[in-house]
């Protein structure tokens, strides 16, 4: 391990998690690591978990600010939200202990598009950050610090921190060394903003390491655990096909001459479908694919693995354990492969815009006109949040939304007549993807978006309903652009609620 920590100043800040958790205090806001489960620090949220329960059980109040690049895992968003000491999270969670905090009202959550923090950080919209918690794999000689498996916004909050706890983890291979493109010239702020630099995915445009000024640095922890990696459940029939619709509809695309024969840079959401598209893209046609997106999943390194995809540029990892020791097995070869970089520059506006990017994310639900709710259930309980689906889709060439037709074993259905929450609206939805089949919404108008998307995605025991709704708003709506008639629209919800299935 000391090699790990190769500068004395460093090394004299060792001490234990429990020790390092001792120095946080009631009220602080604490910035950490972690982007979909991976390179989160491990000892210490658990640490300072024990810590809280501690000082509630004599009765002191003790709740922390907990800020990090997106979801995490079971020892930080599960252990500090068990014990009622989170008070306000962002941008971004999926786990089922923050998601009861949240909607037990026990925490405040900001939903936030990912590529948004690192300038609301620096602008103080969320407080002072005191104390910002980071693993990395290591600490050079020059005393800068070499990223784990994910980037996020460790750049942002190792800046603004007052103080930073470093979590130096020997799970994570040394050879990551080199796969991280960490640029610092985007800091500025208007009216002093500059291009990025960066023309394509396989673009290098800033330095291997993450700087830090070792005066903030007030503990080191040593660990040695492996990311959360939850295993990818195996590709149903729905996965398949919906992802079998959206390469059909790539390939046409690429014969109407409206995309290059290889695709333009792809970005791909979290979950099982986003899965089953890049499985399916291992079978399809395509070569020299490339990929701009936030997280490496396990089908991007089988295609990484095929040749099929020439270079990946993400923020994180988000692999199955498996998938993750064969990358730490052979992070030599995949660094070469794989460019990490900040997630101010993974879902960077001006990038997804300039490279084209190919969106593909999940949603909750669609509504006829092609508006997509992809946090709320009920149209009040959050499910995870918009992560970057809204950077990547507001922005990109292309964006699509791919879901089952219906949810809960066909007691709801995905295609509503109106979303119950809005997160994407009707003017960034270009392709909206069920298992029944694909809606090109591009060039239509509402009324015909309508007649599109009900034909081709609604599961065939909620089509009638659907269309009668459709009948019934024409009659009734006061405009004939956006038919809908709002005493009937969102009771289509509760009805469902009350009622039961269809089925
Ligand atoms: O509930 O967990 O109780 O079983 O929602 O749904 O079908 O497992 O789908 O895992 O692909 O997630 C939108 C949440 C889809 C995800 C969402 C219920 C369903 C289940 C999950 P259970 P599935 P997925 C880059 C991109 C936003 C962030 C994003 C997401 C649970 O894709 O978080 O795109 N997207 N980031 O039963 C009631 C409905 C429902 C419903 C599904 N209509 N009504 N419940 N569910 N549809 C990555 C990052 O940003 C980090």
């Amino acid at each position: 391990m000391s090699e790990r920590i190769a500068q004395e100043h460093f090394r004299s800040k060792i001490m234990s998690a429990h020790e390092a958790a001792g120095l946080i205090k009631n009220g602080m806001n604490l910035g950490f690591s972690g982007f979909t489960g991976a390179g989160y620090p491990k000892a210490f949220p658990v640490a300072l978990a024990e810590v809280i329960t501690e000082a509630h059980a004599r009765g002191e109040e003790f709740k922390v600010g907990v800020w990090t690049g997106a979801s995490t895992a079971p020892e930080l968003d599960g252990a500090l939200a068990e014990t009622g000491g989170i008070s306000f999270r962002m941008p971004y969670q999926s786990d089922p202990e923050m998601r009861n905090a949240i909607n037990s009202g026990v925490s405040y959550y900001q939903d936030m598009h990912l590529s948004h923090i690192s300038p609301q950080v620096s602008q103080g919209f969320y407080g002072k950050l005191d104390v910002a918690v980071i693993e990395v794999t290591a600490i050079t000689e020059d005393g800068e610090l070499i990223p784990s498996s994910s980037i996020g916004n460790n750049r942002t909050f190792i800046e603004y921190a007052d103080k930073v706890i470093l979590e130096v983890n020997e799970w994570q291979s040394i050879d990551l060394f080199g796969m991280h493109d960490v640029y610092y010239e985007i800091g500025a702020l208007p009216p002093n903003r500059k291009p990025i630099p960066l023309t394509k995915p396989s673009d290098r445009i800033g330095q291997k390491t993450l700087r830090i000024d070792p005066e903030k640095v007030i503990a080191v922890i040593k660990t040695d655990a492996s990311d959360r990696n939850s295993p990818f459940k195996p590709l149903d029939a729905d996965s398949k096909a919906i992802a079998g619709h959206f390469l059909d509809f790539l390939g046409d695309e690429v014969k109407r001459g409206r995309i290059p024969k290889n695709l333009l840079p792809l970005q791909s959401g979290v979950g099982n479908i986003a899965n089953a598209v890049l499985a399916g893209l291992l079978e399809g046609p395509f070569e020299q694919i490339t990929s701009y997106t936030e997280v490496i999943q396990d089908g991007m390194v089988d295609l990484l693995d095929s040749g099929k995809l020439a270079v990946a540029s993400a923020t994180a990892f988000s692999l199955s354990p498996d998938y993750a020791n064969k990358v730490n097995d052979d992070a030599k070869k995949y660094r070469d492969l794989i460019i990490l970089r900040p997630q101010d520059v993974s879902n960077h506006p001006e990038l997804i815009r300039r490279m084209g990017v190919i969106a593909c994310n999940g949603l909750i639900e669609a509504d006829i006109y092609g508006n997509v709710n992809s946090t709320h259930v009920m149209g009040s309980r959050m499910q995870n949040g918009i992560g970057g689906s809204g950077d990547f889709t507001r922005n990109g060439y292309m964006a699509a939304f791919v879901t089952p037709s219906t949810a809960k074993g066909g007691a709801i259905s995905c295609i509503v007549p109106m979303v119950n929450h809005v997160d994407h609206t009707e003017h960034d939805t270009d392709v909206v993807i069920t298992e029944q089949g694909l809606a090109d919404l591009r060039g239509l108008a509402p009324r015909q978006r309508a007649k599109v998307i009900i034909e081709n995605c609604a599961h065939p025991d909620y089509k009638e309903a659907l269309k009668d709704y459709v009948a019934h708003a024409e009659k009734v709506a006061n405009g004939h652009h956006t038919p809908h008639d709002l005493r009937t629209a969102l009771s289509w919800h509760t009805k469902y609620l009350e009622e039961g299935s269809m089925r």
